[in-house]
């Protein structure tokens, strides 16, 4: 029989409602709540956290990583369940901290606690531990009726059952009476070499622009040593306003990075294509290309933490599938 190890670091699924009406951590054991996930496979369970997802940490990712890390070899594939608002977020480090495993890794939780009327959690566990079965080699989401890639998703609904989507890739694979993958997916490597990596900078801000607004809040990033990178969310192709332009230089001119990122889901920076997107790039900014918000974040702290002297490259070297 398969062998999968499920990770809890909390989240809705696991959370109780206080009498006020709020969800707060429970203490619920999932596992046991799905007992049918023993005739999927042999499952193994460490429970690191019990956090809401917005305060997730690096620290526990990094105890994620080492779990994955311990026993790689013994597992057919993880199953981490964990809260929706930044689940995201999780997938992407985890593809830039766990690379080449060539397994499943495998990120649920769901919008209702496990003990409501009718909870999603259930079969989105149960869906789950079947997927870190499957001929995957990457980092997913498996949420709804859907196996997403992971770098690529966000969530899009607060309250759907398909909380999240990923507009620039094709879904991986779509659950229904039977699980049906994808041919963009990676596939399960025969052998795998992976590389597990641990320290992610955490110095970094996402600047988002204001239309019509006049406040030059990146002037006060310029001299604070805690913060490495700043992310800046772009209009349409990159574009950024002129009155931060001077900031951003004195930024760059610092030795922080600056990188644009699109605020569409769709589509890709182009800071050539107008001179409001090209004299960001003079002063000294890089551009996400297609990358994620979200992706952008965790591969700025990969790159920081990894090497800041080979940041661009880093940077640029696609990892899991995370850009074109
Ligand atoms: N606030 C919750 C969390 O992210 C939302 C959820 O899991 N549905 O932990």
């Amino acid at each position: 029989m398969k062998r999968v190890l499920i990770i809890d670091t909390g989240g809705t699924i696991s959370q109780v409602m206080r009498e006020i009406g709020t969800l707060v951590p429970g203490e619920a054991d999932i596992v046991t709540l799905v007992p049918r996930l023993k005739e999927i496979a042999d499952i193994d369970y460490v429970l690191i956290d019990r956090v809401d997802s917005t305060d997730m940490t690096q620290n526990i990712r990094v105890k994620i990583v080492e779990e994955i890390e311990k026993n790689h070899n013994d597992y057919h594939g993880f199953v981490i369940t964990h809260g929706t608002d930044t689940m995201a977020d999780t997938a992407c480090a985890l593809n830039y901290m766990v690379q080449n495993l060539g397994k499943p890794i495998v990120l649920t939780g769901a919008q209702l606690p496990i003990f409501a009327p009718g909870p999603d959690g259930l079969n989105n566990l149960y869906y789950s531990v079947k997927t870190a079965t499957e001929d995957i080699g990457e980092v997913v989401i498996c949420f709804g009726d859907r196996i997403l890639r992971g770098n690529r998703s966000n969530k899009y609904n607060v309250e759907g059952f398909n909380a999240f989507d990923s507009p620039r890739e094709p879904y991986i694979g779509n659950l229904g009476v039977n699980i049906r993958l994808n041919e963009n997916r990676i596939k399960r490597f025969k052998i795998s070499n992976p590389i597990f990596f641990k320290t992610m900078c955490s110095g970094i801000v996402v600047h988002y622009q204001v239309s019509g607004g006049c406040c030059d809040t990146l002037k006060y990033y310029i001299d604070n040593p805690e913060i490495k990178g700043v992310i800046i969310v772009g209009f349409g192709t990159g574009n950024v306003q002129s009155y931060l332009l001077n900031s951003i230089e004195k930024l760059t001119q610092s030795g922080k990075k600056v990188v644009i990122v699109t605020a569409c889901s769709k589509g890709s920076t182009k800071l050539g294509q107008y001179q409001t997107g090209l004299r960001v790039k003079n002063a000294g900014a890089l551009e996400a290309k297609d990358l994620t918000i979200q992706a952008t974040i965790q591969k700025m702290m990969y790159a920081l933490g990894r090497d800041p002297e080979n940041f661009q490259d880093l940077f640029y070297q696609p990892i899991g599938r995370d850009m074109d």
